[in-house]
């Protein structure tokens, strides 16, 4: 195994003209491999923290010198002549900060420290990325993830108009990648072109891609999802099923949920999102509770029963301690896997084989604020992921990721997971 020879970042701006950055690695061996950081905006309290500037005279506070730094000195001073071993890096990565939420160095920092290296390690080796990504953890990749792809969007993704931040398309009868992302452009195309009609509103689109029509409330929302299916000639959950993030800590508060001007308990939050679920083809729930409501979510998880799994974001943070007390109380059957929530691709693969031993589904996901950078399908297609949630059909940031995954069936012609049962 090659040894590190150099580490440096620059900083560069994503989807959202935010700073990030993009960190680059090269080998003694002569690979030389970048890494773009994604971000989030809906983030959970227990995420590892990026590091920004907090200068206000630049880019409001967001600006990334200071993580930056962190890569070209102490990361790379500590990194340099060492093998690039993923658990050492990442294992000397988490010393080096000494913080419990990476405060010192920057999650950003270390997160792009920590893909980098794999990536040049992949290319010193020349096996393509998402190869390298199974053998770290010991797997054998035999299928696809199934894409859950945004048609509508609401919450902080898009100014709050509708409370639920995503309502997501998932091609279940879809055999191949392309064939799910031919079915969710129809169908996507559909929406757009009823926007006028059924909202007098222009194309307005959130962070991610999706249409943020000014819905009367969240069923509207579901109505023109299933309206455009049927428009696109597809059968709503025989060809394609829905998926939804409520995203509910963004509109806890006080021990209330704000659903457009009513407040509602736990347990009626609990009623209408199975009423939502019984009514729609809906397959899987994110966060359909706020991230510190432990105490209802296994009423929540009970309550969805076999109908739609229970995804946990906000809720697990992708922290192995959040989701053993996950599994303890069964408050889930899913998680929500974001390798920036936590910081380095080893505590990730620890929370992977966490959520893999409970045999809960899992779903590889990028963020609201991401880049051109398409490590995400190596790292859903390598990790065995059951979907892969990157965004809208519209925007290059989500579709280097849509187009990795077809370069990726091409070359491996590995079959679409078998998710969901239609319904
Ligand atoms: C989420 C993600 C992606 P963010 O909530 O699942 O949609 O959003 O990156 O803003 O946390
Ligand atoms: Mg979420």
């Amino acid at each position: 195994m090659s040894t590190i020879h150099n580490l440096q970042a620059i900083e560069i701006l994503d989807s959202r003209g935010r700073p990030t950055l993009e960190v680059t690695c090269e080998l003694a061996g002569g690979a030389r491999a970048s890494a773009q950081v994604p971000s989030g905006a809906s983030t959970g309290q227990a995420e590892a923290m990026e590091l920004r500037d907090g200068d206000p005279g630049r880019h409001s506070g967001m600006g990334c010198r200071k993580a930056v730094l962190s890569v070209s000195v102490p990361i790379a001073n500590a990194l340099r002549g060492q093998t690039a071993k993923q658990s050492d890096v990442d294992n000397t990565l988490i010393a080096l900060d000494g913080t419990a939420n990476k405060a010192r160095l920057g999650a950003n920092a270390i997160l792009g420290v920590s893909i980098a290296v794999a990536r040049a390690s992949a290319l010193q080796r020349g096996v393509p990325f998402y190869r390298y990504l199974a053998e770290m953890i010991g797997h054998s990749p035999k299928s696809l993830p199934r894409m859950t792809i945004n048609l509508f969007s609401g919450g902080k993704h898009a100014g709050g108009q509708v409370p639920v931040q995503d309502v997501l398309l998932v091609p279940a009868s879809a055999t191949t990648i392309d064939q799910g992302l031919t079915m969710v452009c129809a169908v996507y195309k559909a929406a757009a072109a009823a926007m006028m009609d059924n909202h007098s509103a222009r194309l307005l689109t959130a962070d991610e891609g999706g249409l943020a029509p000014p819905f009367a409330d969240v069923e509207a929302m579901l109505d023109d999802t299933v309206a455009a299916i049927a428009a696109a000639g597809l059968r709503p959950g025989d060809d394609m099923s829905i998926a939804m993030d409520i995203a509910a800590s963004h509109f806890y508060d006080d021990g209330r949920y704000l659903i457009g001007t009513e407040k509602c308990t736990a347990p009626e939050m609990i009623e209408r999102i199975e009423r939502w679920v019984r009514d729609y083809p809906i397959v899987s729930v994110e966060d359909p509770l706020a991230e510190n409501d432990w105490k209802h979510w296994p009423a929540m998880r009970a309550a969805l029963g076999d109908l739609a799994i229970t995804v946990g974001d906000d809720l697990l943070c992708t922290n192995p301690a959040r989701i053993q007390r996950a599994i303890d109380t069964n408050s889930c059957n899913a998680l929500l896997l974001k390798v920036n929530q936590i910081g380095t691709l080893t505590e990730a693969a620890e929370s992977l084989r966490l959520a893999r031993t409970a045999q809960w589904s899992v779903t590889i996901s990028a963020r609201s604020g991401e880049t051109e950078d398409n490590w995400l399908a190596d790292l859903a297609v390598g990790w065995g992921a059951d979907q892969i949630k990157v965004g809208s059909v519209t925007q290059s940031e989500r579709l280097a990721k849509y187009n990795r995954l077809m370069t990726i069936e091409e070359e491996s012609r590995l079959p679409v997971v078998n998710w969901p049962q239609s319904r």
